[in-house]
């Protein structure tokens, strides 16, 4: 656990404060905290009073600027270590030795809304990941999309100032549904494709342990000698890829404002370590001009049926910071950190980020020295020629310039067999123009791709996803706009958006008109490998439940690695069917569906669920068949979905499943049978083809 970080953090943690009094910053013991220092009983309070001025001079500066994107995060530490040495490729040395490990720490975040938005809203997510290796710090900072919204930097004051808040009112808070996000999209095709994922159930992740995570750009990586090869980054979640459906991510806004962060948080603390897979796509330099787009467009993909995403490492995040201030909020990222083996191509996007990660921290932190803080310390030595600045907290000895004698030429500038950083001699050439490449002109194929590649239940989510966006569009040209754009995709997906919105529909158009698909891109593909560990189930529980079949369920599930919680109309305990006293987790008023994975519905003896009649309850199973989940039913609790609509009571006895709703009539003990149907239908995650669902 304790590793070289973990360590190199003992020598910047505060005291423990159970070992000493309350002091001042200066260290002197102070004897009141409660009251301050006043001219009498009644009278006014002394300027001489310096624990006073000290406590709300430093609460007044509390606050730092809140980054301008990306404010809402929730990180972790880890490690990351490689299968095999890459060495054929890159020389970097964290990816070289399989039995090394490097600790990295991690950073997942929303991007529109402020630090105090929800969690579920529709939005990239952030996958940013700092790895301390032992030639510095390389940060990979990527999204859970592979593609983005615009081709060159220069755009991305334009693209954020649009999908931040309207200027006037500052509404809406963490969404895209309003009006100059869809102006800006509408008027610039070459956002299409990274929108199509944003209209897709990839902007609405059911956990941050079950998101992919990509490095967007082509980056280059260099062997040892210097060769060249192109590489895409993919993060895989070791869960599979998972995600919520927009009416139960809107219900949850308000439910658990924090539920990535809170499930981040509480799966590391249980020692349920979320686990990724690091794989790259390697492209030989000579076959740059091998693809029908460019590889330094950062608005399109390399289909894994292309070039196969090659599994080099894993990543195992298995500690909760100490301070979400000192470790979350202070970590800077920045795509420039790379080591020795890692280096960048030519794609205006990714040049432009060089430019900002470090001018942005530099605001942010206050000053120039934020790489002494201590999660963003390298753990390979730093011995710089920098000096002074605010926050200086080193004490640098010797003199600071090269060349120098009085210093005896120290430090060394690329000492003897030291790994230095040489940037790949590429041979550019070319007049100065601002004019975007030919190469860059098509937005629509790969937007029509992602379509095409997805299965009905995902494009018919899409298309809702459309019209909730654009429904919320006052000016009517820029619905228009959008939906002439989107015709340019696909011509079903436009009418769909259409017809919801009552507009005409668009003519047909060939300009994405082919039938390419990427099945790599469907969610279906991606579920991982059906197991339930960590997922979160309700057993709806009351007085007069049969505690035996609870018992055995949960049981079960727990054997599974899942989390059961048993849920009832009050905190406290229930009285079993057999008069046993069952614990309760939860109040039904605290909870709701939309927090859990699925739910049980126990019988209570001979009779009936003992949830039938609670109005909460009935609620809580509606919603859990609405968005797809799976739900069990043993006993009387088949006969409560059965008075629901949600199933039927008759059969030959047998244990049935119909659309993940598994259902097992018998009244004694609780069937094998039973068990293992549950837990297949809660591992398939959700279940869309529910007839009368509105998943
Ligand atoms: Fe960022 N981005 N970005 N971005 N980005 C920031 O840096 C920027 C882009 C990404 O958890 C900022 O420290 C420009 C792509 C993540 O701390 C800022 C452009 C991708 C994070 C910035 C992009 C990202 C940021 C804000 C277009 C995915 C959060 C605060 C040229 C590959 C990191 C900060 C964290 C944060 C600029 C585009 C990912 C302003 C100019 C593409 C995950 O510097």
């Amino acid at each position: 656990m304790a590793d070289a970080k973990h360590r190199q953090l003992d020598d910047d943690r505060a005291v423990d404060p159970a070992s000493h009094p309350l002091t001042t910053d200066q260290g002197t013991v102070v004897d009141h905290t409660d009251d301050s220092l006043t001219a009498g009983d009644r009278g006014p309070t002394l300027l001489e009073d310096f624990h006073f001025r000290e406590k709300l001079t430093r609460f007044d500066h509390e606050r730092i600027p809140e980054r301008v994107v990306h404010a809402r995060g929730a990180g972790a530490y880890g490690y990351f270590e490689p299968y095999a040495s890459c060495g054929a490729f890159t020389r970097a040395a964290f990816l070289s030795d399989p039995g090394q490990r490097t600790p990295v720490f991690v950073r997942f975040s929303t991007v529109q809304g402020p630090r105090g938005s929800a969690d579920t809203v529709r939005d990239v997510r952030g996958f940013a990941t700092k790895f301390y290796t032992s030639e510095g710090n390389f940060d990979l900072v990527g999204n859970n999309f592979p593609v983005f919204f615009i081709q060159d930097g220069i755009k991305f004051p334009d693209f954020v100032h649009a999908v931040k808040p309207e200027p006037d009112n500052e509404i809406p808070t963490g969404a895209s549904a309003h009006d100059t996000l869809w102006d800006f999209v509408s008027l610039q095709p070459e956002t299409l494709h990274a929108i199509m994922w944003l209209m897709s159930d990839r902007a609405i992740p059911r956990s941050y342990r079950m998101m992919q995570g990509f490095g967007v750009h082509t980056f280059r990586l260099i062997a040892a000698d210097g060769r060249a090869t192109f590489a895409k980054f993919h993060w895989k979640p070791k869960l599979g890829v998972h995600s919520l459906v927009w009416d139960e991510a809107q219900e949850c806004q308000g439910r658990d404002p924090d539920f990535n962060r809170r499930d981040l948080w509480e799966a590391i603390e249980a020692g349920e370590y979320p686990e990724y897979e690091l794989g790259v796509q390697l492209i030989p330099e000579d076959d740059e001009f091998a693809f029908d787009f460019d590889l330094l467009d950062p608005t399109k993909i390399v289909p894994e049926e292309q070039v196969p995403v090659q599994p080099i490492g894993r990543m195992v995040l298995n500690r909760n910071p100490e301070n979400f201030f000192a470790e979350t909020e202070q970590v800077a990222f920045h795509v420039g950190n790379v080591v020795p083996g890692i280096d960048f191509t030519n794609d205006p996007l990714l040049q432009a980020r060089l430019f900002s990660y470090l001018d942005t921290q530099l605001l942010r932190l206050g000053g120039p020295n934020f790489a002494q803080l201590p999660v963003n310390r390298p753990l390979a030595p730093v011995n710089t020629n920098q000096r002074d600045g605010f926050h200086q907290s080193r004490i640098h000895r010797g003199t600071s310039y090269t060349e120098n004698s009085l210093g005896g030429g120290c430090p060394v500038v690329g000492g003897a067999g030291a790994a230095a950083f040489t940037h790949h001699a590429e041979k550019v050439e070319g007049a100065k123009i601002r004019r975007r490449s030919e190469s860059f002109q098509d937005h629509h194929s790969q937007a029509a791709l992602f379509w095409n590649s997805m299965a009905d239940w995902e494009q018919r989510h899409i298309v809702e996803a459309f019209r909730f966006e654009l429904g919320k569009v006052g000016a009517v040209m820029v619905r228009e706009r959008t939906v002439q754009e989107l015709g340019k995709v696909d011509h079903d997906l436009a009418a769909g958006v259409a017809k919801g919105l009552g507009l005409p529909e668009p003519p047909r158009s060939a300009a994405g008109d082919h039938k390419h698909a990427s099945p790599a891109l469907s969610q279906t593909r991606l579920r991982g490998p059906g197991s339930i560990r960590t997922r979160k189930i309700a057993v709806l529980v009351a007085d007069g439940v049969d505690t035996a079949q609870v018992t055995a369920v949960r049981d079960a599930l727990a054997g599974h690695g899942a989390l059961v919680e048993a849920i009832a109309p009050q905190d406290g305990t229930v009285a079993g069917a057999d008069g046993e006293r069952h614990a309760v987790d939860r109040a039904l008023p605290t909870v709701a569906s939309v927090l859990y994975d699925a739910v049980l519905v126990p019988g209570g003896g001979e009779g009936n669920a003992p949830v039938a009649d609670d109005g909460a309850a009935i609620r809580f199973v509606r919603d859990a068949y609405r968005h797809g989940k799976a739900i069990g039913a043993v006993g009387g609790g088949v006969r409560m979905l059965a008075a629901l609509g949600l199933g039927t009571a008759d059969g030959d006895g047998g244990v049935r499943t119909e659309h993940g709703v598994v259902a097992d009539p018998a009244t004694g003990p609780v069937r094998e049978a039973f068990t293992d149907a549950f837990v297949e239908a809660i591992a398939a995650h959700r279940h869309p083809e529910r007839p009368d669902g509105r998943f």
